[in-house]
């Protein structure tokens, strides 16, 4: 097994130093510098289609960077959303990004910022592990493996 792991960084590295250069240099940089803190997707009942995913996402960089969006192989849109109160209704709504200030941690929780899950393509199992790509404002991806959790935060 271990062989079988080795020929993708290989790869990467070829390809790193074959079309490097500051592109590839600067794409790789939030993605880097961004480390992701549990990672989930709440669990809904079957009829329901739509859900969201939380997180935590540290910038230890030294600048500011901005998750941009989002995508999952389990849903069929994705879109970065927050909450708001209006006229005392929690309402939300879709926003370009989410900021990620250098040096700290931004929380996606439920009833804040969170990414949203749309045309579930089959029900989610609490316990299950979901892919999310997160996507950068410098180009550069990063894949987070969420599991699937009640609402009530119980696996
Ligand atoms: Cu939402």
């Amino acid at each position: 097994m271990k062989s079988a792991r080795r020929v993708p960084s290989v790869l990467f590295i070829w390809v790193v130093i074959t079309l490097g250069g500051p592109w590839v240099a600067a794409a790789a940089a939030a993605a880097e510098q961004i480390s992701v803190i549990d990672p989930y997707v709440r669990a809904v009942p079957p009829v329901v289609k739509t859900t969201a995913a939380f997180l935590q996402l540290r910038n230890q960089g030294a600048e500011e960077h901005l998750l941009v969006g989002a995508d999952t192989p389990v849903a069929g849109a994705v879109e970065l959303h927050m909450h708001s109160a209006a006229n005392g209704m929690l309402r939300m709504r879709r926003v370009p990004h989410i900021h990620l200030p250098a040096g700290q941690v931004v929380t996606l929780e439920p009833g804040h910022e969170h990414i949203m899950l749309f045309d579930l393509a089959a029900n989610l199992q609490p316990g299950d592990q979901v892919p999310i790509s997160l996507h950068f404002s410098d180009g550069s991806s990063k894949q987070v493996s969420a599991e699937v959790r009640r609402a009530d935060g119980q696996p």
